[in-house]
């Protein structure tokens, strides 16, 4: 041997989760050495992402989706918003990835193989709905401070994995649990190992739900590493960051978990409406649980022109966090007067659904079509924004597109 040292395995492997293919040669590589295709900095490139995209943030990555990219009705991966705390974990293998279920509620400490949580337990797919707790947040006022999302940041994409209630019933769950918490291999921005970049949770019995899923798939191939390959948990409806990616560690919790941004005011909103730019004691904040009702016009883009006389036709998605969407309205003379939309059901409980309708316009002119979503609770989108709060996060105004008729 020489002095040169050949890349480590882990490192190869990694590499290959990002380039998406094997790296013929790969064992010839020089410790240190990174391959092209990933020393370019480009995120479309690097992620595989429509270049209409729009970067919020590089450090770490925040990247949301527009409108007309969400057309899908399986958003494909090319169209997923990205939304980092930390660092993407370098060096995953998944041949010697574990997941540990561990917590003063769980009867056993039991760790598990991929192979182990593939083959012990029933597989599942279902199409849910993850949207960030803070997408809308570019629209508050006094705003608030984070990445400014606009609509982009949900995607309701397919998973498939086995249930989370199977792998926790096996290690065995004691009565007084109340709450999982997970932990990831993602690492903080500052580099230090003792902090974690994010470690959310969910109360049991959405732990438990038939949807939330450990996944190792989506759309049908490995999840993408950005995502949270080889492991994530997936509990639709909820605010994504429940969802956690690079999974290796539940807990099993006698109390709400203590994570990081799990405590003080991340994700909580205030649990009686307040005035805006009013402060507020953490005690009088509360955790976001089900995700409002919402809804997206992913057809046509905004700014679309039609030939007077000719008929306008919209479709785009809908989602109620643990409801169901039961109607769907468009108004053209902004909210002064609605009309129906035709929607469908869902393909799984927590999937979007999706919708459609044909306007027509009185005259040539500007105009915006406007969508509203009402829940099985009979609760409906605001027309603009709700009630404000100081992290800037559940804003589900209505959406809106610009028309031209010509
Ligand atoms: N380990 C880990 N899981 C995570 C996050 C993270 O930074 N690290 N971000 C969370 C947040 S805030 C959101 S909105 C979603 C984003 O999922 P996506 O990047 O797959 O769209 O992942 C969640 N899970
Ligand atoms: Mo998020």
């Amino acid at each position: 041997m020489d002095r040169r040292s050949f890349i480590k395995k882990t490192v190869l492997s990694s590499f290959t989760a990002l380039i998406g293919t094997e790296i013929i040669f790969g064992s010839k590589i020089i410790n240190g050495y990174t391959p092209l295709a990933i020393q370019d900095p480009n995120p479309f490139k690097m992620f595989n992402k429509n270049k209409g995209m729009v970067v919020l943030n590089d450090k770490p990555w925040n990247i949301e989706a527009q409108a007309h990219l969400l057309d899908d009705k399986i958003t494909p991966n090319s169209s997923m918003f990205i939304r980092n705390n930390g660092r993407t974990p370098e060096e995953i293998n998944p041949k010697t990835w574990t997941l540990t279920i561990d917590g003063e509620s769980a009867k056993n400490k039991k760790t598990y193989s991929l192979e182990d949580l593939k083959s012990k337990f029933e597989h599942h797919t279902y199409q849910l709905t993850l949207e960030c707790g803070g997408n809308g947040r570019g629209e508050f006022d006094p705003p608030a401070k984070g990445n400014q999302w606009t609509i982009g940041a949900v995607h309701c994409a397919s998973w498939t994995g086995v249930r989370l209630r199977d792998v926790l019933e096996d290690a065995g769950i004691k009565s007084d649990a109340v709450y999982i918490g997970y932990h990831a291999a993602d690492t903080h921005l500052s580099g230090d190992p003792s902090k974690e970049p994010i470690s959310r949770g969910c109360p049991m019995p959405k732990a438990q739900q038939d949807e939330t899923l450990l996944a190792f798939g989506m759309n049908g191939k490995d999840i993408p590493l950005i995502h949270g390959y080889p492991l994530r948990l997936v509990a639709g409806g909820w605010p994504a960051s429940v969802s956690g990616k690079w999974v290796n560690r539940i807990s099993i919790r006698d109390k709400v978990h203590d994570g990081t941004k799990m405590t003080g005011t991340a994700y909580r909103v205030p649990c009686n409406p307040v005035a805006p730019g009013e402060k507020i004691k953490d005690e009088d904040m509360c955790i976001i649980e089900s995700m409002p009702v919402k809804s997206l016009i992913t057809y046509p883009k905004t700014g679309a022109t039609i030939k007077e006389g000719k008929t306008l036709y919209i479709r785009g998605h809908a989602w109620a966090g643990e409801l169901e969407v039961s109607k769907m309205e468009y108004s053209i003379d902004f909210g002064s007067t609605w009309s129906n939309c035709s929607v469908e059901k869902p393909s799984n409980r927590l999937a979007w659904q999706h919708f459609s309708a044909s306007i027509n316009f009185p005259k040539k002119g500007y105009y915006e079509v406007w969508v509203r979503a009402t829940d099985t609770n009979s609760v409906a989108q605001p027309m603009l924004l709700p009630g404000w709060n100081p992290k800037g996060y559940l804003n589900n105004a209505c959406h809106r597109i610009a028309i031209k008729v010509i």
